[in-house]
């Protein structure tokens, strides 16, 4: 009897083992597929590239008027026939998708230009303006656009974007910033928005009416400010983290696996 329940026992801890690292490597997994960010414009200077550390290292061309940074973001306002590249030796195989933060003054501009890319030097042309790339119109407020690498036939060698206007088109748009990523639709952290929420709830109970509107406010920012810093600090430490903790538990399966056999031979 005792050498049966030890035997269950064991068993039940190495399943509970296995568990574990299989869901630690699919968060580890999760973590590897990070963006890569192309540019983030959160800087004063468009080509201040020191300032953040980002995949681009340049950019060049005549977006018809003018291309600068505003608010943290590109401004591209355009008047027929110009163009704005950028780019830098980065490696985006490993990605599906060309995210873009954009907006626009009119909303629409995505039949305005067309996204072209250059594989090194070599200068490739989609031949679709950035709408179709998408099927999403750009709009007057911030979205993620996400156009998908290998269904618009985009080289994986990817080192730069060309967004050429096209003739007689003008407007202005504004990306906020350029990624590469593997997860359409971001999945978010849903947890810690709504611990959030549960907190606010509860203190207007007791509050008078007036004072709960700061109070709600508040907290809204300081998860805005968590999500960002998020993706710029913390995931190598979690890589980490979770890479210890992944063989450990390994070592655990194959210590328990072990004694385990040795339970076996003495009953
Ligand atoms: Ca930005």
């Amino acid at each position: 009897m005792t050498s049966l329940l030890k035997k269950k026992s064991l068993r039940l801890s190495i399943s509970l083992l296995v568990a574990l690292n299989l869901l630690l490597a699919s968060a580890m997994t999760a973590m590897a597929a990070d963006d890569l960010v192309f540019d983030s414009y959160d800087r004063g200077a468009l080509a201040d590239f020191a300032s953040s550390k980002v995949g681009a290292q340049w950019t060049g061309g005549d977006a018809g008027k003018s291309a600068t940074v505003d608010g943290n973001a590109l401004k591209l306002e355009y008047a027929s026939k110009g163009w704005f590249g950028t780019g830098g030796g980065i490696d985006a195989s490993a990605y599906k998708y060309l995210k873009i933060r954009i907006k626009g003054a009119a909303g629409g501009e995505g039949a305005d230009f067309d996204l072209n890319y250059a594989v090194g030097e070599t200068v490739k042309t989609i031949g679709k303006n950035f709408a179709d790339l998408s099927g999403v119109a750009i709009t007057k407020e911030y979205q993620d656009i996400y156009i998908d690498l290998a269904a618009n036939k985009i080289d994986p060698g990817i080192q730069a974007l060309h967004f050429n206007f096209l003739d007689g088109k003008s407007g202005t748009i504004w990306i906020d910033d350029i990624a590469f990523t593997s997860m359409a639709g971001a999945a978010a952290e849903p947890a810690v928005e709504e611990e959030t929420t549960t907190t606010d709830a509860a203190e207007p109970t007791d509050a008078v009416t007036e004072e709960t509107t700061p109070a709600a406010e508040e907290p809204a920012v300081d998860a805005e400010a968590g999500a960002e810093a998020n993706p710029k600090t913390g995931d190598s430490m979690n890589v980490t983290m979770y890479a210890s903790l992944a063989l450990l538990s390994g070592a655990a399966v194959l210590v328990f696996m072990v004694k385990a056999r040795n339970a076996q031979r003495k009953s």
